[in-house]
């Protein structure tokens, strides 16, 4: 339940309160700059990439850049942290829909998407994605299932544009149904 969040439907909550659960990566009830770090952290490591990387670093800095944005719109009582109360009101109240939002979204995505295009072709292969989903602990038929999910128009690579959205519908339009993203790693 939340307060102040009156117009916030049962699935709008089911569906926000999840992806808190998925930025509150240390489960401690609280978004906070840790955690944002600790989910570059994770695709970092996953992605086999040094940690003092140029695309490590750049991945650190858009995650930090969406921190910052979210504090922006949610922490209402600027105490460097969003509580669950918090997150869910501000999407409720169309955080997702701003501009600034969208873009430190789409950077930090685009940075994500960078560390698992290890050939730099803008293009992430199915082969890229599985050994990422792999190294994330799927097993191989459940990462070659994964990765062929996300290639939707079928043309044996995962453009920004796929990945883009796969990772906003699962953040954030999810159904009740959508199972994971990246393997769990999130
Ligand atoms: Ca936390
Ligand atoms: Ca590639
Ligand atoms: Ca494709």
């Amino acid at each position: 339940m939340t307060s102040g969040g009156a117009h916030v439907s049962d699935n709008a909550a089911f569906r926000y309160g999840r992806t808190f659960d998925l930025f509150d990566a240390n489960h401690n009830g609280v978004i906070e700059a840790d955690d944002l770090a600790a989910l570059a952290s994770g695709v970092v490591l996953a992605g086999k990439i040094p940690a003092e990387s140029v695309k490590s670093q750049a991945l650190h800095a858009a995650y930090q850049r969406f921190w910052d944005v979210v504090t922006h719109y949610a922490d209402i009582d600027s105490d460097g942290g969003v509580t669950r109360e918090e997150f869910i009101d501000a999407l409720a109240g169309g955080m997702s829909a701003g501009p600034l939002f969208t873009e430190s979204i789409a950077d930090a995505v685009a940075a994500e998407f960078a560390v698992i295009d290890t050939d730099d072709d803008g293009r992430i292969d199915l082969a890229e994605l599985q050994t990422f989903l792999e190294n994330v602990g799927l097993d191989p038929e459940e990462a070659r299932q994964a990765a062929a999910d996300m290639d939707t128009d079928g043309d044996g690579t995962i453009s920004r544009e796929e990945y883009q959205r796969a990772w906003l519908n699962y953040y954030f339009e999810i159904d009740p149904e959508t199972k994971t993203f990246l393997g769990g790693l999130h």
